[in-house]
């Protein structure tokens, strides 16, 4: 196991130690072992381990040590493996619960017996949570409310794992004898942050369909086959996505990518545009809409206008392709009427680094080295680096003296042109509850820092006038370059927090103060909804991974997809600019 892993490992240990019960003392231990862990040079532990000299630091006792000794050489640990097999599954399900912490889990168990979120949501419903002490109504209501959510996202899944999922998927369907076309459409293809379920659309001759629809119910990762026909089939993975597939032959294939394509209100658009025209769409042709039979019998007589292309079935249509992501019935129809679209959309190849990414300097897992290789290995042109500040003490923000030490450490490493890529030097300052930021003005003019990212980190409660008066008032900061993660969302785990997103997008024109797209796929915070029209009204962009590992850089292409969905260009974002451009552009801020 890695030093990562391994570290994991002792975290939910120190987890599953405080679900039983156990001494505090000893929970904590594995927490601050893991916490020690994460924060070591992978080469130190390494070298540790080798030598056997982990022992010799602060807060290694003689059972972690063994502990650790026995992930790093085997991957696996008797003493978790019997503690896990302790605790029921409902009860590890209870995690997940918004507002429910090992030691609150821990009294529901004893005091009602709740051992799952089913009976949790029961005894809320039954006023049993508010009366016990330290819960309250306030408390039983949030959880109901954090249970409603966590049934609603669990039917959802971030774009980016089910693409993981999905993209061997299609290679593989394109490799089966007999497929002539293969692709993923539905709201994977739209790139919608979150994604229901899978849809895959063939292009075969039907003698060849049985031997697909075959592959594809007994391919490795389904958990169960819920439908299975000739030309279509629906399975469910492990993991619980869902997945359809449909084969046509190739003279559907346009219109049926279209059609599953959707979005469903943009497909409502498209259908009465056509009917506006005498012609009626479906997933089986655009056939005409006068004469006798259903769309699909016409289709099959051979009445429908042929498109080997999506292109050519907007043309038929009198528009302009429109890319997938745009199909939202959202303007877009109206824009390909008018020739207003973009002309084109920005691409993943455009950017050329990212400011908003952490180090080990605060909660980051690798170095700034490590980091600034990675980038370099990426073709990245430059990498900003913004640690955490001093009031982000979960994540070991760094103070004046640290931070000042990191601008001078970034510096030396530009200096010596051991990398290709060209360090930036900002800082992610937490935007204190008043809307103070976290270092004072004469910090910010000794440091001497390239940019800084203001972002919320605290207080998350606040009713939205106020929260709204502190983003402002962070935005109004002469100092302040970009503002992080707009609403603090997780996707499908937490809603962000209460703010007018209108006044702040305005103050952040009106500033010139730029707005995060950040690229992390559980968060995709500003959402593409909002970009459009604030690019329009001269919003600019930088998309940020807000990496905090040297794998997290590749996320970047996370925000690239929404940003298109947001109908943005390489001109509406800075990171598409060269190293000289994003120099000039800090500059002119100063
Ligand atoms: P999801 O899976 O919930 O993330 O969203 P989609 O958009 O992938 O929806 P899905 O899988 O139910 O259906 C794929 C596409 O098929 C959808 O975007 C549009 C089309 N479609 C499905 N059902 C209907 C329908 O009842 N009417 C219309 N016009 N289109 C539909
Ligand atoms: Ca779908
Ligand atoms: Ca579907
Ligand atoms: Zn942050």
């Amino acid at each position: 196991m890695t030093k990562h892993e391994i570290a994991a490992m002792l975290e939910e240990i120190g987890t599953l130690l405080e679900l039983k019960g156990e001494n505090p003392f000893k929970t904590r231990a594995y927490q601050g072992g893991a916490r020690a862990l994460e924060a070591m040079e992978a080469d130190e532990f390494a070298a540790r381990m080798a030598a056997g000299t982990l022992g010799e630091l602060k807060g290694f006792g003689e059972a972690l040590v063994d502990k650790i000794g026995k992930l790093h050489a085997n991957g696996r640990l008797e003493f978790y493996d019997k503690l896990r097999a302790q605790i029921p599954d409902g009860v590890i399900a209870l995690l997940e619960v918004p507002g429910l912490g090992p030691k609150k889990i821990k009294a529901l168990r004893e005091q009602l017996g709740v051992e799952s979120p089913e009976a949790l949501a029961e005894a809320c419903r039954a006023g049993k949570v508010a009366a016990l002490a330290g819960f309250g109504e306030k408390t039983q209501t949030k959880l109901l409310e954090g249970l409603a959510n966590r049934a609603a996202y669990a039917k959802r899944h971030r774009w980016w794992d089910a693409r993981a999922v999905a993209g061997p998927i299609v290679e593989a369907l394109r490799a089966l004898p007999g497929v002539r076309r293969a692709e993923a459409a539905g709201s994977l293809r739209r790139n919608l942050e979150t994604v229901g379920d899978l849809d895959f659309i063939v292009a075969a001759e039907a003698a060849d369909a049985a031997a697909i629809t075959g592959w594809f119910c007994a391919q490795e990762g389904v958990g169960e086959v819920t439908a299975r026909g000739e030309t279509k089939a629906s399975v469910r993975f492990a993991g619980g996505l869902q997945a359809d597939l449909r084969i046509v032959p190739e003279a559907q294939f346009a219109f049926a990518l279209h059609h599953f394509t959707g979005s469903k209100d943009h497909n409502v658009a498209m259908r009465q545009r056509a009917l506006a025209r005498g012609w009626s769409l479906s997933e089986w042709g655009l056939v005409p809409d006068a004469g006798e039979g259903t769309a699909k019998e016409k289709a099959e007589r051979g009445l429908s206008l042929r498109a080997d292309t999506e292109a050519e079935l907007f043309a038929h249509l009198g528009l302009a392709f429109v890319p997938p992501e745009l199909r939202e019935g959202l303007g877009e129809i109206e824009a390909a009427e008018a020739g207003s679209l973009p002309p084109r959309l920005i691409e993943p190849g455009d950017l050329r680094g990212a400011f908003h990414n952490h180090t080990t300097e605060s909660d980051g897992k690798n170095t700034l080295a490590e980091m600034a290789s990675a980038a370099e290995a990426l073709g990245w042109d430059y990498l900003g680096i913004a640690d955490h500040s001093k009031s982000s003490v979960q994540a070991r923000g760094l103070d004046e003296a640290r931070l000042a030490a990191q601008v001078a450490s970034i510096r030396e490493l530009n200096a010596s042109a051991r990398h290709r890529t060209w360090l930036f030097a900002g800082v992610e300052c937490d935007i204190l509850p008043d809307g103070r930021l976290d270092y004072d003005d004469a910090t910010f003019a000794a440091l001497g820092l390239d940019y800084v990212v203001v972002s919320v980190h605290s207080a998350f409660t606040q009713g939205e006038d106020e929260m709204t008066r502190r983003i402002v008032r962070a935005i109004e900061h002469p100092r302040a370059t970009m503002l992080g993660h707009a609403t603090g969302r997780i996707l499908l785990r937490r809603e962000g927090y209460k703010v007018n997103l209108a006044r702040v997008i305005d103050a952040a024109i009106a500033h010139r103060v730029i707005i995060e797209l950040n690229a992390h796929p559980s968060r995709l915070d500003l959402d593409w909804r909002l970009w459009r029209r604030a690019a329009e009204r001269g919003l600019l962009c930088a998309i940020n991974p807000d990496a905090h590992d040297t794998a997290g850089l590749i996320h970047i292409e996370a925000g690239v997809r929404v940003a298109r969905k947001g109908w943005l260009a390489s001109d509406n974002v800075l990171n598409t600019r060269d190293r000289a451009g994003v120099r000039r552009w800090f500059a002119e801020r100063r």
